[in-house]
């Protein structure tokens, strides 16, 4: 008897899109001020790719109503198989801890104020919100998504055009400051920039411009 097997080729990577649309976006749950019992559903069941992979995930964590850490789990489940509804799914879950921070924590401020010389200008409340004009959209442990050259929390034109005003400098200058450089952006935004990466270019002078008046 001869026979012949099919053997799929390997899925490829999920498009980079994918997670740029991930990286902000509002968590729906619930939460019991009885019970401290916090449910979140991240996303529903979502084909990533399709035909090939569909994921859920969530999360259940029960807090301290103490203020002491919460302990739960998050659960995700990626479903491979036809039908892509994550009902037949391989499910991998994993310990969670949530960990209280007072009202105004700011957790990239250290790193900025070693890397740029001033604090970051943006705590982890603006920058978790959802208006970009007030620090929001932006990463809480990405010291450089907030392109303010002086960290007095506001992007000011004169700050705009002195970066535009060393276009084409070099690390370590004059005329170039790194408190003036970004890296490329890791978007979905111009402004959610990498690190200070030595030249400043047409990108440098693009993020800035895109977060002209923000403010933190
Ligand atoms: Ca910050
Ligand atoms: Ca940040
Ligand atoms: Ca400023
Ligand atoms: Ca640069």
């Amino acid at each position: 008897m001869c026979y012949e097997t099919f053997k799929p080729e390997p899925p490829p990577q999920p498009p980079l899109s994918s997670f740029s649309s991930a990286y902000h976006q509002l968590a729906f749950g619930g939460y019991s001020p009885t019970s401290g019992l916090l449910l979140l559903n991240f996303f529903d069941c979502t084909i990533f790719l399709p035909s090939q992979l569909a994921v859920a995930a969530g999360m259940a964590s029960q807090l301290d109503k103490a203020g002491g850490s919460g302990a739960g789990s998050i659960v995700l489940n990626a479903d491979t198989t036809s039908p892509f509804d994550c009902a037949d799914g391989t499910v991998t879950s994993g310990p969670l801890t949530l960990t209280p921070l007072a009202f105004d924590h700011n957790e990239d401020s250290a790193e900025s104020l070693a890397v740029l010389g001033h604090a970051d200008p943006c705590t982890d409340r603006r920058e978790l919100g959802a208006t970009a004009s007030t620090g929001g959209l932006r990463d809480p442990f990405n010291p450089y998504d907030f392109y303010d050259p002086n960290g007095d929390g506001t992007i000011t034109q004169g700050e705009v055009n002195a970066v535009a005003g060393m276009f084409g400098a070099e690390a370590p200058g004059p005329p170039y400051l790194i408190t003036h450089d970004r890296g490329p952006s890791v978007g979905p935004n111009k402004w959610n920039t990498t690190a200070p990466d030595g030249t400043i270019i047409l990108a440098d002078v693009l993020a800035i411009s895109a977060q002209f008046g923000h403010e933190c």
